[in-house]
């Protein structure tokens, strides 16, 4: 295969869109090589003291490590001095964060969970950051969230770093999937999977099986459902979940397979479940519509779900077509 950069692809592809301008790629580059940054220190985490709890709580509630903070550090310093953002917004980030007075600034919108998956970086798993881009209407009043909360489907491009055995980029912005893996010996991303398709019944289910109890009827049913052999594949799947969300979608994306965060009543607090639909649900789920899959909240497409709030939490369910079709037509019998 001829090696073909990530911004060699990127210039291909604007070159197909009359509209595109120059300031797409720009905003694509400053997250690569924030990106780049973060590989960087996740592949020595071992060697330096970035492990462990800074102490500090995030927006979610949750301990946050060091190597989160540094990630999203990064990629809002990167980021902020772009020149063709409006504002942006991070997982770890209670509120918006606004572009500096003297900054230039442009009309995307970026969304971004800097390093899902973290609480395995001890246990040196792979870890990923999660991306979501809007591009606004010009002068769009970025005083008010609600302008700037849109629909799933109206995102522009989206995707992944996976920080891994490799570090790849696997990137959509609505012409095919394209996974590029990171030659560290010039720091480049190289065109590794072009065109990424998955599988329209999968082999695999991801879901923590330790919440069992804490399902409702129709959950139990679909997990029943691929645990058995009275299904589609005559068989039972394989039970594959390594509780990092990009490292689960990133596997059964190219396998075929089904991942499921769904609602559990362990945590009151938390009645759509774990997951954010605008920094984790949403940009998988143009990545996987656009690989030839299917996201939803159990029933209704995620890119069709139109947000409230920053830090909504949503239900998911999204890999293969036919698998997830499955667990809908599951919940929608329960449901009548
Ligand atoms: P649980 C990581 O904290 C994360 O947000 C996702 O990356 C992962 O899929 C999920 O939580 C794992 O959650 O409850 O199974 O440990």
């Amino acid at each position: 295969m001829p090696q073909i950069t990530v911004t060699e692809h990127v210039l291909m592809q604007q070159k197909e869109s009359p509209m595109a301008s120059g300031r797409f790629t720009r905003l694509l580059n400053e997250l690569i090589l924030a990106a780049k940054i973060i590989s960087r220190e996740v592949n020595k985490a071992g060697l330096v003291d970035v492990l462990g709890f800074t102490g500090e709580v995030n927006v979610q509630g949750e301990q946050v490590q060091k190597l989160d903070e540094y990630a999203n550090k990064i990629l809002i310093h990167r980021m902020e001095r772009s020149g063709v953002l409006c504002a942006l917004a991070s997982e770890e980030n209670a509120d918006l964060v606004r572009i500096p007075c003297g900054f230039p600034s442009g009309n995307y919108f970026l969304i971004f969970d800097p390093l899902d998956g973290s609480s395995n970086i001890d246990a040196n798993v792979n870890v990923g950051t999660i991306f979501s881009i809007y591009k606004l209407e010009e002068g769009v009043n970025t005083d008010n969230v609600g302008e700037l909360l849109r629909k799933g489907a109206e995102q522009v491009c989206a995707g992944y770093f996976l920080y891994g055995t490799s570090t790849m980029l696997v990137y959509t912005t609505g012409k095919g999937v394209h996974g590029f893996t990171l030659d560290p010996s010039v720091g480049e991303f190289l065109l590794s999977h072009p065109d990424i398709k998955t599988p329209e019944i999968g082999r695999v289910y991801s879901v923590n099986e330790a919440y069992w109890n804490y399902w409702d009827e129709p959950t139990r049913e679909a997990v029943a459902y691929f645990k058995g052999t009275d299904n589609e594949r005559g068989k039972s799947y394989s039970q594959r979940y390594i509780g990092s969300l990009v490292a689960d979608f990133h596997r059964n994306l190219l396998y075929g397979g089904v991942f499921m965060y769904p609602y559990d009543s362990r945590d009151p607090s938390k009645p759509h479940g774990k997951l954010r639909l605008l920094c984790e649900a949403n940009p998988l789920a143009f990545v996987i519509k656009h690989a030839g899959g299917l996201a939803t909240d159990g029933v209704n497409d995620i890119l069709d779900i139109q947000p409230t709030e920053l830090h909504q939490r949503v239900p998911l369910v999204i890999g293969s077509k036919r698998d997830v079709e499955k667990v809908a037509e599951i919940y929608k019998k329960h449901r009548g």
